[in-house]
């Protein structure tokens, strides 16, 4: 496909934000083609200055061997396997988050699962995800984007919850959200359980000029007011959709179903008027109409909008390593190509929650965890919405041997 069929540099244009784009029906088809040749237009400084650092700092490689990019200690993305891979993806650790406003997106964790009402674990949710990252590279073949190369990212480590402690825990998710938030930084919270869903908006409600809307993929409505006489991870809607600028007809609930949403939850939601589309909805009108209306009712009169991804909206047998495994919610494929759907420019952060890594098997929960965060970036990168920031030559560098 030549560049001109796509005036904007790419094969379809998912997002219906402010100023939405419409979509090319010969995206199915073309998508193959297209990044093939879009691979050519990625740059490539960031790789070859991680070659540069690791032969520096990790030693030019034995005299065996022919590819002699390859240092003698593992300074770098490769092999997979090696090295301190820590971080999200492998990207720069910032020690001092002081100075995270020279970065455009910040990854950080809300270890957390004092909300969980039936079986803990979220709180090893952001060290899960991260490992599950070390199988990743920062390019995709299909959305023809390297993040490596286009975006300035970095991982900030995680918040110092309190376990056993709710609402103290709840106050630190909001002061750290809203450090990030304020300094024009875009958020990626790991959770966690779902509980951090009020201190994440909370965070950044006063910082938004006007209305956030909220898009919330989920088995569970999550709406109730209490839970065991507390703000579990079955109430956050409740209390983000109490503050002033976060009103309950904004928030759009995708995936809910089967036998776990409290009747109380329901009560709530119906009450408000939140918007609610099953997983038989999906299935009846597809995934398009399904992200066109969470689109609309996200962004009704909203000034931002905020992405909230429980990874138990997956069938339980793509994601069992969760704290209230449902089985029939939608499959790793729909979920993804509704996340690229959504995450339209105007997205003023994401998380992703309750991943448990100690009931997860080869790694999938956390797999899928990692791609929802991946998926979204890359689309964000690739409408124009994130990478405009410059990324920072030698300042952070990519793998662990920051400069
Ligand atoms: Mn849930």
């Amino acid at each position: 496909m030549s560049d001109h069929e796509h005036p904007e540099g790419n094969p379809d244009s998912h997002s219906h934000g402010p100023g939405g784009h419409s979509h090319s029906d010969a995206f199915a088809q073309k998508e193959g083609k297209w990044a093939m040749e879009a691979e050519a237009r990625l740059s490539q400084f960031r790789h070859d200055e991680e070659i540069q650092r690791g032969l520096a700092y990790g030693l030019s490689g034995s005299p065996t061997l022919v590819d002699r990019t390859i240092p003698t200690f593992s300074r770098g993305e490769l092999p997979h396997f090696a090295g301190e891979r820590g971080t999200f993806l492998n990207t720069p650790y910032l020690e001092d988050v002081n100075e995270v406003e020279d970065a455009e997106v910040a990854v950080f964790g809300a270890p957390l699962d004092s909300g969980a009402t039936y079986r803990p674990g979220a709180r090893f949710g952001p060290q899960g995800i991260r490992r599950s990252t070390n199988v990743f590279g920062t390019y995709s073949y299909e959305l023809g984007v390297d993040l490596r190369e286009q975006l300035n990212i970095v991982d900030i480590g995680d918040i110092f919850t309190i376990p056993g402690n709710l609402e103290k825990s709840f106050d630190q998710i909001s002061q750290a959200m809203a450090h990030v938030y304020q300094r024009g930084v875009f958020p990626v919270v790991l959770g966690g359980d779902h509980s951090i869903g009020y201190p994440t908006i909370r965070g950044i409600s006063p910082h938004v000029d006007g209305n956030i809307g909220i898009i919330h993929f989920d088995r569970h409505v999550d709406t109730q007011e209490t839970d065991l006489d507390e703000r579990m991870h079955s109430t956050p809607w409740f209390h983000a959709t109490n503050l002033t600028n976060a009103p309950a007809t904004n928030l759009v609930q995708i995936g809910i179903g089967g036998w776990q949403p409290p009747r109380a939850g329901v009560k709530v939601s119906r009450e408000r008027g939140t918007t609610i589309i099953t997983v038989g909805d999906i299935e009846r009108v597809g995934i398009e109409k399904v992200a066109e209306t969470a689109l609309e009712v996200a962004w009704k009169d909203a000034k931002a909008v905020y992405l909230s991804f429980d990874i138990d909206v997956i069938d339980s047998g793509f994601s069992p390593g969760t704290g209230w495994p449902e089985p029939g919610g939608l499959l790793p494929r729909e979920a993804l190509n509704l996340i690229r759907m959504v995450s339209a420019p105007g997205l003023a952060g994401l998380e992703v929650v309750e991943c448990a890594p100690p009931y997860d098997w080869a790694e999938q929960t956390a797999l899928l965890s990692s791609r929802v965060v991946m998926d979204s970036l890359a689309i964000l990168v690739r409408e124009g919405h994130l990478g405009k920031k410059p990324a920072l030559r030698n300042r952070h560098a990519w793998g662990p041997q920051a400069t």
